[in-house]
């Protein structure tokens, strides 16, 4: 049986684990209790951040390669188009944007805007991280002037990652995310993998019910 430590981008991997029916268990980490406190998640990622996985004797962390290898162990599965497929680049490249060009940057941007004590909440990093996902965003938006999803006409794992970073800014910072992104965004999340994964991850649940989508 999976475990799955702890929800924030622990997210991705149980909505991976619904598309793909995969048995697994949610073992909830609070990180504002600290993890300190926490020795059992400490043996498992001594690091001390969410997610982590244990599958066996096999511990991972990192959100994208969790997925990409529980799609490589468990696979194949549409999710992951072959490198043979032309939809595999796109796949490739907005997989790993997801995390890297979106939500690391904004992540950067909401520990210092809601995190961090007062006076030092405006400062450079803090606006860095946020100048850089409206930049890379843009990448989004012209993929969907394009296409229906990240990879092109099929839903794959890509759109799992940079579902959950366009979510993350707009739940976080309020980021106000274009008429496109929020048409794509009803598009991935009407799909049953999506609900029955807000059903498991009820933090996330609560943390979406608080920040409504707009009208
Ligand atoms: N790139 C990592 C980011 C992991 C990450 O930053 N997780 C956050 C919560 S979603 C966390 O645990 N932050 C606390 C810390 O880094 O100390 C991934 O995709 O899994």
């Amino acid at each position: 049986m999976i475990t799955v430590f702890g929800e924030g981008r622990g997210f991705r991997v149980v909505w991976l684990l619904e598309e793909m029916r995969l048995p697994y268990r949610l073992r909830p980490v609070d990180m504002l209790a600290g993890v300190e406190n926490d020795p059992e998640f400490l043996a498992i990622n001594p690091a001390g951040f969410i997610p982590a996985i244990q599958d066996g004797d096999t511990i991972m962390v990192e959100s994208i390669a969790i997925m990409e290898y529980l799609m490589a162990r468990y696979g194949p599965t549409s999710l992951a188009p072959p490198p043979q497929d032309p939809a595999f680049p796109a796949y490739q490249q907005f997989l790993h944007l997801g995390e890297a060009g979106l939500a690391m940057p904004m992540f950067m941007t909401v520990v210092s805007q809601i995190l961090a004590p007062e006076a030092e909440r405006d400062n450079w990093g803090a606006r860095k991280g946020r100048a850089m996902f409206e930049g890379r965003l843009r990448l989004v938006t012209r993929q969907l002037a394009q296409a229906p999803f990240m990879a092109g006409e099929a839903f794959t794992a890509a759109d799992i990652s940079v579902t959950y970073a366009l979510e993350f800014a707009h739940r976080t910072v309020g980021y106000p995310l274009g008429e496109a992104e929020w048409a794509y965004i009803e598009r991935t999340t009407a799909r049953d993998g999506y609900k029955r994964a807000m059903e498991t991850c009820q933090a996330t649940k609560a943390w979406a019910e608080a920040n409504p989508r707009p009208a």
